[in-house]
């Protein structure tokens, strides 16, 4: 396979900074060799121009912390990947969740005259559904979600122009921290969430097979990977830690079978913060995560 990637160095999405050297940490953390052993061309873009905090006011507009360099990066990520071949795997690195806007518009939008629907499965500790109303920190990165389903900010839904992701299209895998008013709208929507819970008490092979089912109808699959899906001690560099989460294992058998299924066409890395991390451990399980993804095996 042809993969391509992309970094997305930004944290302004984030109420902590670091996560903008998340791209740095996963090519540091060997990620094209890892991909190009298991016998795949990877071909390495760079990185998108983000705006540096220390360059920029921190305005804050509407309830939207940095909106406008957040939007900007967000289109120059789409456009790059709309722009990629067919047939080639899109593999973007963030960056804090926000960069997933731009990423999961411009793989919906590549190569697609006929309009096919693109499904989107999304790990992470968290579901990301805020909107600038419901959101208690004005994080763009707890919004993403929310914003491909067409809710929220104008600028923010108006990304991919009249394209929105329909909520039926999306798998969520590993929550356990969802705000007041966030739950709300993930009801009124009808986003399929698998709970802490509903690993514990199905499994991760259960889950995978009703994803399956679920996106069933669907040509396309992104995986959306947050870092702290995983649990904090499997994980430790990430921004906004929740005990409980996914253990290794149960990532690495999610990313097997999803590998198994043949059918993912793309993915983002996100939220790895190497600022509170411990000797590069958070990147270098996620180049694991994305190596199980792209066809490693055990034996
Ligand atoms: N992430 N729900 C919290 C907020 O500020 O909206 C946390 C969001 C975390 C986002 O980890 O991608
Ligand atoms: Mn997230
Ligand atoms: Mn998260
Ligand atoms: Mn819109």
């Amino acid at each position: 396979m042809n993969i391509s990637i992309l970094g997305i160095p930004m944290d302004l999405g984030a109420g902590r900074r670091g996560v903008d050297m998340g791209p740095s940490a996963l090519r540091n953390a060997h990620l094209s060799r890892a991909l190009r052993d298991l016998g795949h061309s990877v071909t390495d873009l760079g990185d998108v121009r983000v705006a540096l905090p220390e360059s920029i006011d921190k305005h804050e507009e509407g309830g939207l912390v940095f909106l406008d360099p957040i939007l900007d990066a967000c289109r120059a990520a789409a456009e790059q990947v709309a722009a990629l071949p067919a047939g080639t795997f899109p593999l973007t690195l963030g960056g804090d969740h926000s960069v997933s806007m731009g990423t999961v518009t411009g793989n919906a939008l590549r190569g697609n005259p006929a309009g096919e629907r693109t499904g989107l499965i999304w790990v992470d500790a968290h579901t990301d559904y805020n909107t600038p109303q419901s959101s208690p920190s004005g994080n763009i990165h707890g919004m993403p979600v929310a914003a491909l389903t067409g809710r929220g900010d104008p600028r923010l839904t108006g990304l991919g122009g009249d394209w929105h992701m329909r909520p039926e299209d999306i798998v969520m895998i590993g929550i356990r921290s969802v705000d007041t008013y966030e739950r709300d709208l993930m009801r009124e929507a009808g986003v399929k969430a698998y709970t802490m819970k509903d690993v514990d008490q199905l499994g991760m092979t259960r889950i995978h097979e009703e994803t399956m089912e679920r996106l069933g109808h669907l040509s396309r699959l992104h995986v959306s990977f947050d870092a702290d899906a995983l649990d904090p001690s499997v994980c430790p560099g990430v921004g906004t830690p929740v005990p409980g989460g996914l253990t290794y294992r149960e990532g690495h058998l999610l990313m097997e079978l999803l590998s198994e299924s043949g059918r993912v066409t793309s993915m983002d890395i996100v939220e790895v913060n190497p600022i509170l991390d411990t000797r590069n451990q958070t990147a270098e399980v996620m180049v694991g995560m994305a190596a199980s993804l792209l066809g490693q095996r055990i034996l």
